[in-house]
């Protein structure tokens, strides 16, 4: 059976199994924004409080939430910490990097296509 239009999901944008005689169904395709992954990766030099503290200031994260993140990065060598739209991700690697320049740390912050 055709779910009602009003409890389709977010995801759920095929109107192609909406009743076509009913013209009140129909509506344009949305389009969401790509998102892009922002990543912190690993060096021998920055020191872990340092990059907890980033995490914590700069994307909203707790101390044991920043920690975990910051562990992640030291042993695999990177990890997503967050996933934007690309001004946000921009501002977030523009914001890391000015940071950490200002504190002579070699700590660097990217950012890619989800
Ligand atoms: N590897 C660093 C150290 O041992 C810590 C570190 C963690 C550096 C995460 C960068 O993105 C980073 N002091």
């Amino acid at each position: 059976m055709t779910e009602p239009l009003y409890m389709m999901s977010d995801d759920d944008q095929d109107d192609s199994d909406n009743d076509a005689s009913l013209a009140t169904k129909t509506r344009p395709k949305t389009q969401r924004p790509p998102m892009y992954k922002v990543m912190l990766l690993n060096d021998d030099y920055t020191p872990m409080e340092f990059v907890v503290h980033i995490l914590e200031r700069f994307f909203g994260l707790n101390h044991a939430q920043a920690f975990e993140i910051m562990l992640t990065v030291h042993k695999k060598g990177l990890a997503v910490v967050g996933v934007f739209s690309f001004e946000v991700a921009e501002t977030k690697v523009a914001q890391v990097m000015d940071f950490a320049r200002r504190h002579q740390h070699p700590l660097q912050c990217t950012m890619e296509k989800d």
